[in-house]
């Protein structure tokens, strides 16, 4: 039975995040124990205790009944809580609205504690619920114990982020909550000490919100939690990170993970120490609920109010059922192990020290946890239900379309036959949504002509596939990228102004000019990286404005490409507008996990209730030697789907494509062309106004025989081509396609193809690089094919890296010699006569 005074669970699912949220439970009775005389008393009461009590072993039992779901086969994959209960009600208690969450796959009871999660939501976050309404986290697109709250309403505008609490959405790469972690709690440092921002009082109270962040024991070997913890000390941010230390990562120990065995000794070297500010390090243990409020009371006090950030290392926990529904423990942990975790179990300590405590007696917890299992079964009997209902009834649907038609081709009945497939869909016990597709579309080529004929069953058939394909592919295919009316998209273009005494100035200076206009205009535009600050940028595009705007908006970085877009991840889903600079393009490798795996899927695995509108600047291609001039352009676009790829071939344009980027809120990479800073470019009247639309390519140069394709940097070679191919009477169309993600959005490329019926894909990216990439959106998707008079044709570097000195870049990357020879040698297969 539920506590009386609890609403039915289908009500708590389908209330609103907001309305869910609750402040820890207090009340006045005391109940007089040790710690009484701190602070943390006002937890220590009966009902607060019992409340607790009756969570934890609540979350127990989920986990426990989420395995067996996926044992059964009823659920795919599972991975739980259980064993870390304890801290997590304790962690809760300090989390206040509009505070951050950047945790992982075990933070169940965390979320439940606070008010964002429940048993019924567990078990659609299980069986993979698509119902946004049900599954809040994810819409189904994540597995289990992958939590988020949304930070924007349905119409793209943002919520108020300070009346509630906040979990950024979690990836299942270990360590990869970290760099977003650090993010989210220098938000609160700019928001704090940048007076400027006090007004932005729906985004932050003045910086008063701690991030907190959890993480396993062994996930702390990754090289980003170092980088963060280091970063967090040097900026002195409210990060607080838990460190679940349950002695192993899947199957391997701690000896194998953590040099001394002991992750709180070998952080010490970053301990707070008199006059230098680093970090806090508190140790706790997972089964000591007393402890561990108090503990948790202390270091988030100190981290909200000093914003110096804290680690709490629980050591002492256990996992109960091992890793996940992959494996069982029993093949990696000794028996004295599995012994201690039974011993240690923190419910089982926690319920000990109740009855020790004369908190309760054994029947009132008896009572309380029978509630709890009680809770735990209907929700899992509620869960699949509103799981399989709209299942069953698609289904139904189908059978009846195939049963109600008169015609009797089923005697003839064969394997491969209608009526042999619906008999085999109407068997399956519990049918997903691919059963009934499978079994539609087969049916579909089965259909005899007397069917079609006489009861319009193919249409019939065919509209019940196009109505439920529509629908699982707004279930599965939406949300990519920002569909609201505050997509970047939606940026109305301004065009650059000039007058006949516009000067003409060095590349960098465009930008420069931009940026001065840009931070005047916004201020929650923020920037920062290596050398940013003080030199404002290795090329001088920031020149002088940290002086102008101050330290807290032009920021010098550490080296630390990861968590410099970890920090602009972080802030710009607290609703700043940072932009991220990564020095060189080739150096975004190391950031681009953080890239892939967190950025570029913000908003599609929350289904469109997060985003995080991040602009990275960086730039790339010509320069010279191996690590200074890549242009590794189909590893990105390849790994970055979610967030738009601009590519401007000058400054101009790429000041253009920052304007429009933060009149939006999409989650964009801005490539500037390295061998533009210092090439002069005439300076726009209108400079900080003119904006580019994204999508949209330019044609440089009409002509008529070929087109050629290209972006950033390889325009200006294809350029030089160009003038020489006209001397050999060759004319050449010339279209920069200026952004690679969205490309060529209204389809301009393919008119081009119509004229000259030739075309050639040009860039210095790899052979079968990017140039593939826009050979398919031109050929296949535009159907440019068909236009074609001759072979369409790459041209790209080598497949080495760029080398050294201007002839290692002359013999690695296209020439306009090249160009032109590529180009020539088309025309003549084509016209052999004329050339
Ligand atoms: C980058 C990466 N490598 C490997 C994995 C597979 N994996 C998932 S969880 C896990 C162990 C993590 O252990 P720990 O951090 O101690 O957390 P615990 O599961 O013990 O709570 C591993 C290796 C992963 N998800 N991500
Ligand atoms: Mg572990």
């Amino acid at each position: 039975m539920f506590l009386v005074s609890e609403p039915p669970l289908i009500l708590i699912s389908l209330m609103k995040q907001n309305d869910r949220q609750s402040e820890p439970l207090l009340t006045k009775e005391s109940v007089g124990m040790k710690q009484s005389n701190h602070q943390s008393g006002k937890y220590l009461n009966k009902e607060s205790i019992l409340a607790d009590f009756r969570m934890a072993n609540l979350s127990r039992d989920l986990s426990v009944i989420g395995r067996r779901e996926v044992l059964t086969g009823k659920a795919k994959f599972g991975i739980f809580g259980d064993g870390k209960e304890i801290i997590q009600l304790a962690m809760a208690k300090q989390f206040r609205n509009g505070d951050w969450r950047s945790g992982y796959y075990r933070d169940q009871t965390w979320m439940m504690a606070m008010g964002l999660y429940d048993s019924l939501e567990f078990f659609h976050q299980l069986y993979g619920n698509t119902d946004n309404q049900f599954n809040t986290g994810s819409g189904g697109r994540v597995f289990n114990n992958h939590f988020s709250v949304p930070n924007i309403n349905p119409d793209g505008s943002w919520r108020d982020l300070t009346k509630q609490k906040n979990s950024s959405a979690d990836i299942s790469p270990t360590a990869g909550q970290m760099p977003r972690l650090l993010g989210l709690a220098y938000a609160s440092k700019l928001f704090k000490q940048n007076t400027d921002l006090h007004q932005f009082t729906t985004l932050s109270t003045k910086g008063n919100e701690v991030a907190f962040g959890s993480i396993g024991d062994a996930s702390t070997s990754e090289g980003y939690f170092w980088e963060t913890i280091n970063a967090a000390g040097v900026l002195q941010v409210p990060m607080a990170v838990s460190i679940y230390d349950d002695g192993y990562g899947i199957s391997v120990p701690k000896k194998y993970q953590t040099t001394k065995g002991s992750i709180s000794e070998i952080l010490k070297g970053f301990e707070t120490e008199n006059d230098k500010p680093g970090i806090r390090i508190f140790k706790g243990k997972g089964w000591d609920y007393a402890g561990l409020i108090k503990l948790y009371e202390e270091g988030i006090a100190i981290c909200r109010e000093q914003h110096t950030p804290v680690v709490f290392h629980i050591e002492e926990v256990t996992q109960p059922q091992g890793h996940s529904t992959s494996g069982s423990h029993e093949r990696y942990k000794s028996e004295e192990r599995l012994k201690w975790e039974e011993e240690f179990d923190p419910i089982k300590k926690m319920r000990e020290w109740i009855l020790s405590s004369d908190i309760a007696t054994a029947e009132e917890l008896d009572k309380l946890a029978a509630e709890a299992e009680e809770e735990a079964k209907e929700s899992r009997r509620m869960g699949w239900e509103s799981f399989q209902n709209p299942i069953k009834i698609e289904r139904d649907a189908l059978v009846k379309i195939i049963n109600d038609r008169s015609c009797r081709c089923a005697e003839k009945a064969k394997e491969d036959s209608v009526d042999s497939y619906t008999e085999e869909l109407k068997k399956v016990p519990a049918p997903i949504r691919k059963d009934n597709f499978v079994t539609a579309r087969k049916i579909l080529r089965n259909i005899c002509i007397t069917c079609e004929k006489s009861d319009n069953l193919k249409e019939e058939l065919q509209g019940w596939l196009k109505r439920n394909y529509a629908d699982a592919l707004q279930s599965y295919d939406s949300y990519l990228y920002n569909e609201t009316p505050t997509s970047a998209l939606n940026v109305k273009p301004v065009a650059p102004v000039y007058s006949a005494d516009s000067p003409e100035v060095p590349g960098r200076q465009i930008l420069r000019d931009n940026y001065d206009k840009l931070f005047s205009k916004y201020p929650l535009l923020v920037t920062f990286g290596e050398d940013s600050g003080v030199i404002g940028g290795v090329n001088q595009s920031l020149e002088g404005l940290q002086k102008k705007f101050g330290e807290l908006r032009i920021t010098d970085t550490g080296i630390r490409e990861a968590t410099i877009l970890g920090q602009g991840l972080g802030l710009a889903l607290r609703g700043m507008r940072p932009i991220a600079e990564i020095q060189y393009l080739d150096y975004l490798m190391y950031a681009l996990q953080i890239l892939s795996d967190d950025l570029a899927t913000t908003h599609y695995r929350t289904a469109g209730r997060m985003i995080a509108p991040l602009i990275i600047s960086t730039r790339g291609h010509r320069l010279e030697g191996i690590w200074h001039s890549g242009s590794p352009m189909a590893m990105l676009i390849n790994s970055v789907r979610g967030i738009y790829v601009c590519s401007p071939r000058d400054m101009t344009r790429a000041a253009g494509f920052y304007n429009t980027l933060l009149e939006g809120n999409s989650p964009a990479i801005v490539i500037e062309p390295l061998n533009g800073y210092r090439l002069k470019e005439k300076l726009p009247d209108n400079i900080g106004e003119f904006r580019l639309e994204l999508g949209i390519p330019e044609i440089v140069n009409e002509g008529t025989d070929i087109t050629i394709v290209s972006y950033g940097s390889t325009v200006k070679i294809a350029i030089e081509a160009v003038k020489q191919l006209a001397l050999h009477d060759i004319s050449a169309e010339l279209i920069d396609v200026q952004t690679l993600i969205p490309f060529d959005r209204k389809r301009m490329i393919i008119e081009s193809l119509k004229k000259t019926n030739r075309v050639l894909f040009l860039d210095e990216d790899l052979p079968g690089g990017t140039t593939a990439y826009m050979m398919q959106e031109v050929l296949e998707k535009q159907g440019g094919w068909q236009y074609l008079d001759s072979p369409p044709k790459t041209l790209t570097a080598k497949e080495h890296r760029p080398a050294y000195t201007t002839d290692g870049d002359y013999f690695s990357k296209p020439s306009a010699e090249d160009v032109f020879d590529v180009i020539y040698s088309i025309m003549k297969e084509a016209e052999p006569g004329k050339y």
